[in-house]
């Protein structure tokens, strides 16, 4: 049985690949409990108490066939209060595993990297090599390990393969957390029979990814060698407005109340959809959670 490390396997991402894995093969769990419970995953998991900065991961890594990179500190907002603490996690942190990678047998490294990395939207959709000028340093610490898992594979042939994800969303993601995304944020309005706010006009758009899809594109990458040295988008290659997205959660949660408006978030960008051109390719990846099933499954939650 493949043995897979995946660390921050108790967050968004990680617990829902627990979910997909743990039946499949021998997973490990490696977590810091910073935003999480060990109750995201079924109790018979393999979970360790760990941070991916410590001698513990490294050990953990040499132990496995494939690794699976979900842990990082994920809030732009900490990041602008502490970019120390963010390049600690996310470049450090990641450089520590790709090290122990370099020197064991493991077959797969998965890198989960940002869309963050790209900054202002200069065309959409947005392809691979749409320059990245990070606007963070939460995207400049994701591109940073994006670019090691890189040279980690042409210097040292390691078999490395990132994604860049777009708007993921789940209803895992914690409605309450400051950083949570604007699905979370519109459900537990309506839930409460609330005005969503948009920030702006609403005629932003993004490309929302349900977190079963990102799940299908890590398992595609697992297995493919070609993968290997490359960077993906993981997106829909489809774009909402926010407004779009308001009406929809309105009407699958049959509530009837006005939208709110507020003044434009600073720093928020106008246009994001991702061009998936080369998942299909490579990978023979097709998303396949529209935005309207994907809410119907925060629906069937509450
Ligand atoms: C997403 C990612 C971020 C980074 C970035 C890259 C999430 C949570 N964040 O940021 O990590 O990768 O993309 O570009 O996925 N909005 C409202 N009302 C609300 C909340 C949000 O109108 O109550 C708007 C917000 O102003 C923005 C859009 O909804 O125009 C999406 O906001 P978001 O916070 O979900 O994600 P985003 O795209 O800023």
């Amino acid at each position: 049985m493949q043995r897979i490390l995946i660390t921050g396997g108790l967050g968004q991402v990680g617990s829902y690949l627990v979910d997909a894995l743990h039946e499949k093969a021998k997973v490990t769990v490696l977590d810091n409990y910073s935003s999480t419970t060990r109750e995201a995953v079924p109790q018979d998991v393999h979970v360790i108490k760990g941070d991916i900065k410590d001698e513990i991961a490294a050990n953990l890594v040499k132990q496995s066939d494939v690794v699976i990179h979900t842990a990082a500190q994920i809030s732009v907002t900490a990041s602008m209060e502490n970019p120390l603490f963010d390049a600690q996690n996310n470049i450090f942190g990641t450089l520590n595993l790709l090290e122990a990678a370099r020197n064991s047998a493991i077959s797969k490294f998965v890198y989960i990297s940002s869309a963050a990395v790209y900054g202002n939207t200069l065309y959409t959709p947005i392809t691979e090599s749409h320059p990245q000028d990070p606007l963070s340093p939460y995207g400049a610490s994701k591109l940073t390990g994006e670019k090691y898992c890189m040279m980690y594979n042409k210097a040292f042939g390691l078999p490395s393969c990132c994604i860049r994800p777009f708007n993921i969303y789940s209803p895992r993601q914690d409605p309450r957390n400051p950083y949570s995304g604007v699905i979370s944020r519109f459900i537990e309005k309506a839930k409460a029979k609330q005005s969503p706010v948009i920030f702006g006009d609403g005629t932003q758009t993004r490309d929302f990814i349900s977190v079963h899809d990102i799940v299908d594109m890590i398992v595609l990458l697992i297995e493919n060698e070609d993968a290997n040295g490359h960077v993906f988008n993981a997106g829909t290659g489809k774009s909402t407005t926010v407004t779009e997205l308001a009406s929809m959660i309105l009407n699958t949660f049959d509530v009837d109340i006005p939208i709110q408006y507020m003044p434009e978030r600073p720093g928020d960008i106008k246009y994001s959809c991702s061009d998936i051109s080369s998942a299909r390719k490579i990978l023979g990846f097709e998303p396949k959670v529209s935005l309207e099933n994907g809410l119907m499954e925060f629906a069937k939650c509450k």
